[in-house]
């Protein structure tokens, strides 16, 4: 057993009360990783309290039955603080200026660029999510249970795309095999996951594909606001759409550059075929992984996408 897992094992032993908070706008891991946690650590009769700044997004809020997740803030007093699925400290959002820094920090994440922001990090860049490690560590601390297994495989599910996305590993599929043993109703998982949209989504895509700009080996989605009052969808129902400009043979690389009410752009960068775009978007200031990264700029869609295009162009062509 590793030297961390072992210190936040006997972290978990010798404190009774723990925060576990993740980054704005929850995914599917977070969400799954954030609750498997709390469970497992309810198990042992410790106290838990989730904090999110957003709420789990209509894909995500029915998995919370209990309404574990809470984005109402107050006096965090807790003796050990979880950051799950960060790759930065700001990526917590607004409860950064209230949780005490001199809380003993647990920082458990998969994504490669992760500042080591905690007193002890358990970062591991080979892992397809957030809880395949916290798989591991449940899985020393308690039995696991088919609840608990079903949100963990919900978190390995979304973060592999159903195990279409290169972070997909043995490993991965492993750990997902014993999460099946425990009783996890897979049919179920994908159908509350993949196959429950709202109609206004689905609508949406249809407009964003339409207006998909295809080079040679790269493409480019844009979604305005005036595209989401169009079809009375959210920002959370472009969810997973950039992987539509991955999926058409011989492009290596595609971003999906999102209008926001605040004047800021959203923009999500995926690659196939060895081609890396965690740089760009390390360029401006976001981060990810080689084949999934992403990053938020203020500017004008239009001036933007013709700079994109320019940098893509350049990347796709190195490769
Ligand atoms: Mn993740």
């Amino acid at each position: 057993m590793g030297k961390k897992i072992k210190e936040v094992l006997s972290l978990i032993k010798n404190n009774k009360k723990f925060l576990i908070v993740s980054h704005k706008n929850p995914d599917g891991d977070s969400i799954g990783s954030e609750i498997a946690l709390a469970l497992g650590l309810r198990k042992l009769g410790k106290k838990v309290y989730i904090y999110n700044q957003d709420p789990p997004s209509n894909r995500y809020s029915r998995f919370d039955k209990a309404g574990l997740i809470h984005t109402d803030k107050k006096e965090f007093n807790e003796d050990i603080i979880f950051i799950v699925d960060c790759a930065e400290i700001d990526r917590i959002g607004n409860i950064k200026d209230e949780i005490n820094f001199k809380k003993t920090i647990i920082n458990i994440d998969h994504h490669i660029s992760n500042e080591k922001f905690g007193d002890i990090n358990i970062v591991k860049g080979d892992y397809s999510s957030t809880a395949e490690i916290i798989y591991e560590l449940l899985d020393k601390l308690i039995d696991l249970d088919k609840d608990i297994a079903t949100y963990l495989y919900i978190g390995i599910l979304t973060d592999t795309g159903s195990f279409r996305y290169p972070n997909t590993t043995s490993h991965s599929l492993k750990v997902a095999a014993e999460l099946v043993d425990y009783g996890v109703i897979t049919s179920q998982v994908s159908e509350f996951v993949w196959f429950s949209d709202p109609p206004a989504r689905i609508k949406l895509l249809g407009d964003v594909l339409q207006r998909i700009t295809l080079h040679k080996n790269f493409s480019i989605m844009i979604v305005t606001k005036d595209m989401l009052k169009k079809w009375g969808a959210k920002e959370e129902d472009t969810e997973e759409f950039v992987n539509y400009g991955l999926s058409i043979k011989g492009i290596k690389a595609t971003a999906i550059i999102k209008e926001k009410d605040d004047g800021m752009l959203k923009v999500s960068l995926r690659s196939k075929n060895g081609v890396s775009i965690q740089e760009l978007a390390a360029e401006y200031g976001g981060g990810g992984h080689k084949t999934a990264a992403g990053f938020t700029i203020r500017g004008d869609l239009e001036t933007f996408k013709n700079e994109l295009e320019g940098k893509l162009e350049k990347i796709v062509n190195k490769f």
